[in-house]
C-alpha cells in the first residue's frame, strides 16, 4: 500500500502536506511526513518494517515501547546534571490506539517522533564526530543497562551470532546460484579464502558467552554511524535512532559495530579499497567518548574482549554481505548488481586493517579502560 494512505493513520494533528523518503537503511523503508495545522507544522518519521527480516513486528514494537519508556525516565532523572539535552524518539500511537498499522498487504508501519535540528552522516571524517558516536552509544547502553532482559523479546534470533552466519554462508554455497556466483568471480573466490582463514575465530564471543565470561544485556544492535544523530547547532550527539534491533545480546556486538562503522573514513560503500582502513585517531576518539559513559558498567571480562569484538563484527558484516551476495541478494537492499559483493570486500579489507593494528588498538583500549 502506498505510504500516503498510511501517513494519516497516526495520532498526529494536521493535514498531510508531503512525505519523502529519507535515510539510508539497508532493511526498512523510512519517510519523513509533514503535516500542517492552521498555526503549526508537525513532522514525524514513518517506517515500513521489513517483514522478511523482522518476522514479528509486534514484538519489535513491544521492545521499542518498553525500552524507550525506560530510557526516557532515566534521561529525565539525570537531566539536571547532564551536559546536554539527551533525546530519544518516542513511538507515536496509531489513531486506533495500536503501536503500528497493518495495511491491506499485511505490511506493518510505525510512526516515531522526529528528532528535529539534527543530522546524521554516512562517514566520519573528524575525531570529534567519532567521539560523539562513542559517547552516544555509551550513553544509550548505560541508561538501558538496568533494564531486565527477560522483559525483552528476541526479535531477530541469531542476530550477531557469528557462527550462524558461517552456517548461512555454507548453505548459500551449496545452492546453484551460490556456486555460479563464486565460479564467475575471482574476487568472490579471494573473499572465500578470507573467510576460510577465520573460521575458528568466528566463535570467539560465543565461546566466551558459553564459558560464562560474557553475559547478555540489553543492546542497541545496530549503532552504525547513520543512526547517530548530531545536533546541528552544537555538534554534540543527541541520540541514537533505529531501535528495532534493541534486544538481549552482548554489548560487544554494539562496540564492534560502532567502531567498524565510525572509524573507517571511506564508509561502507567505498569502491577504492586503498581508501579503506581503521583510522587510529578516529578510534581513539571513539573509545574515549564511549568509555566516558561505559566505564561504569563494563566488567573486567567485558574489557578483555573489546579488541576481538571489533575484529569480529567487522568480519561478520563482511560475511553477511558476502553470503547475501551468494544467496542472490535476498536480505540487504541493493541498488545495483554486485553491491553486496563490494560491501563485503570493504568490510574484509577493514578487518585486515584492524588485524594489522591490533597492538596499537589494544594500547588505546588499555589507556582509557
Ligand atoms: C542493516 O538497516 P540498517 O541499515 O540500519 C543491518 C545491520 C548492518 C547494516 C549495515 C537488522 O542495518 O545489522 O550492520 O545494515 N540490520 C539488520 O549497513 O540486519
Ligand atoms: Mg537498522
Amino acid at each position: 500500500m502506498i505510504a500516503e494512505t498510511i501517513a494519516t493513520q497516526f495520532d498526529v494533528p494536521g493535514r498531510l502536506v508531503t512525505l519523502r523518503p529519507i535515510g539510508a537503511g539497508n532493511v526498512n523503508d523510512t519517510y519523513l511526513v509533514i503535516l500542517r495545522t492552521t498555526f503549526s507544522e508537525e513532522q514525524y518519521i514513518l517506517q515500513r518494517i521489513n517483514r522478511n527480516v523482522f518476522r514479528e513486528p509486534a514484538a519489535v514494537m513491544a521492545n521499542m515501547k518498553v525500552v524507550t519508556d525506560h530510557a526516557h525516565q532515566r534521561i529525565a532523572a539525570e537531566a539536571e546534571t547532564a551536559d546536554r539535552i539527551w533525546q530519544l524518539p518516542r513511538v507515536i500511537s496509531a489513531k486506533d490506539g495500536g503501536d503500528f498499522v497493518v495495511d491491506e498487504e499485511g505490511e506493518c508501519w510505525r510512526a516515531l517522533s522526529m528528532i528535529a535540528s539534527t543530522v546524521s552522516y554516512e562517514k566520519v571524517g573528524i575525531p570529534e564526530h567519532a567521539a560523539e558516536a562513542g559517547r552516544v552509544l555509551g550513553h544509550f547502553q548505560r541508561i538501558i543497562s538496568d533494564f531486565p532482559i527477560d522483559q525483552l523479546a528476541d526479535t531477530l534470533p541469531g542476530f550477531h551470532i557469528t557462527p550462524r552466519y558461517l552456517d548461512s554462508y555454507d548453505e548459500a554455497l551449496k545452492e546453484k546460484i551460490g556456486k555460479a556466483r563464486l565460479a564467475a568471480s575471482s574476487e568472490a573466490r579471494r573473499l572465500s579464502q578470507f573467510v576460510e582463514a577465520r573460521r575458528d575465530f568466528a566463535s570467539i564471543l560465543e565461546n566466551a558467552r558459553e564459558a560464562g565470561e560474557l553475559v547478555d544485556r540489553p543492546i542497541h544492535g545496530d549503532p552504525k554511524i547513520t543512526n547517530v544523530m548530531i545536533d546541528k547547532y552544537t555538534g554534540k550527539g543527541t541520540c541514537i535512532v533505529d531501535l528495532d534491533t534493541v534486544k538481549p545480546g552482548l554489548v560487544h556486538y554494539d562496540i564492534g559495530d560502532a567502531v567498524r562503522s565510525s572509524c573507517n573514513p571511506a564508509g561502507e560503500e567505498a569502491t577504492d579499497l586503498s581508501e579503506v582502513f581503521l583510522d587510529l585517531d578516529l578510534f581513539e576518539a571513539l573509545v574515549r567518548g564511549y568509555l566516558t559513559e561505559a566505564k561504569e558498567f563494563l566488567t573486567e571480562n567485558d574489557k578483555k574482549y573489546l579488541y576481538d569484538s571489533i575484529r569480529l563484527i567487522t568480519f561478520e558484516l563482511g560475511l553477511r554481505f558476502f553470503a547475501d551476495y551468494l544467496a542472490g541478494d535476498v536480505y540487504f537492499k541493493t541498488t545495483h548488481d554486485g553491491q553486496n559483493l563490494n560491501r563485503a570486500r570493504v568490510q574484509f579489507s577493514l578487518c585486515e586493517s584492524i588485524e594489522a593494528r591490533e597492538g596499537k588498538m589494544r594500547d588505546i583500549l588499555e589507556k582509557y579502560c
